[in-house]
C-alpha cells in the first residue's frame, strides 16, 4: 500500500500468481477489454514473442472510495516459468492481495502445488504468510477435458480455506467474481489497518 496524501490517492497492489501458462495474463486481458475505459489505464504487457510473460503485465483500475481517498488498484501478473524466480520475488514487494491462478488440468496439479509453496516462501521473505493474507484461488481452464474435479483441487490446494472460483479465462468466465472478491478482501484488510493507524494517531 502507498498513500499519496496530496492527491488523496491510495495505491493497492494485487498480484496474479500461478504456474506457467495457467492463464494469469488472460485474466488481465479480459478485465482490460471489458472494463469501463474511464476506470482503467493502459494494459502494459512485457512478454516474449511466444506470448509468455517475461517480466510482468500491469493494469491500473480506479474504483470506489476508502476513507475519503480514491483507491487505485494496481494489478500485476508474475511470469510463471520456473526460472523467473527472482522477478516473482520482486513483484511481491508491498503486495496487498493475491489471486492464485491454478491450472485445472490433472497433469498440472504438481506444478500448482509447487507454485503455491514457492509463493509461500517468497511471501515469508516479505514478512507475510498465506495464512493471514487477503488472497483467493481461481481454478482456471475448467473447459478442458482433463480438468480435475473441484473437490480434488480443494483438497490438494486450498489448505487455508480461502474463497475459490471456477474460471475459463479465455471465455471470461469467473474473471470478475475473482477480481471483486480479492478487492473486497483487500479493502477490508486496509480499512482495519487504517482504523488501527487512526487509533494510534488519536492516542
Ligand atoms: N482452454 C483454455 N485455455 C486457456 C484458458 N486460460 C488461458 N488459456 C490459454 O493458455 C495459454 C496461456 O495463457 P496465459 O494467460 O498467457 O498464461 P500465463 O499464466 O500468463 O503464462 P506465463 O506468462 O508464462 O506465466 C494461452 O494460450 C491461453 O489462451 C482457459 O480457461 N481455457
Ligand atoms: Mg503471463
Amino acid at each position: 500500500m502507498f498513500i499519496h496524501w496530496g492527491l488523496r490517492e491510495i495505491h493497492l497492489k494485487i498480484v496474479y500468481y500461478g504456474p506457467g501458462l495457467s492463464g494469469k495474463t488472460e485474466n488481465l486481458r479480459y478485465i482490460y477489454n471489458r472494463i469501463d475505459p474511464k476506470l482503467k489505464g493502459d494494459l502494459v504487457m512485457l512478454k516474449s514473442r511466444e506470448d509468455r510473460t517475461i517480466f510482468f503485465d500491469f493494469l491500473q483500475l480506479e474504483i470506489g472510495h476508502i476513507d475519503g481517498k480514491k483507491p487505485k488498484f494496481n494489478l500485476y501478473t508474475v511470469p510463471g516459468q520456473v526460472h523467473y524466480d527472482l522477478t516473482r520475488k520482486i513483484l511481491l514487494n508491498s503486495v496487498d492481495g493475491l489471486v492464485f491462478v491454478a491450472d485445472s488440468q490433472k497433469e498440472m496439479m504438481d506444478s500448482n502445488l509447487d507454485t503455491i509453496l514457492d509463493l509461500e516462501e517468497n511471501l515469508i521473505e516479505n514478512g507475510k504468510t498465506l495464512e493471514n493474507f487477503p488472497w483467493v484461488l481461481q481454478y482456471n481452464k475448467r473447459d478442458l477435458p482433463s480438468a480435475e474435479p473441484i473437490a480434488e483441487m480443494e483438497k490438494k490446494l486450498n489448505f487455508f480455506n480461502v474463497p475459490f472460483f471456477e474460471a475459463v479465462a479465455t471465455q471470461g468466465q469467473g474473471i470478475f467474481p475473482t477480481l471483486k472478491e480479492v478487492i473486497k478482501m483487500v479493502v477490508a484488510h486496509i480499512r482495519t489497518r487504517l482504523g488501527e493507524e487512526n487509533k494510534v494517531k488519536s492516542l
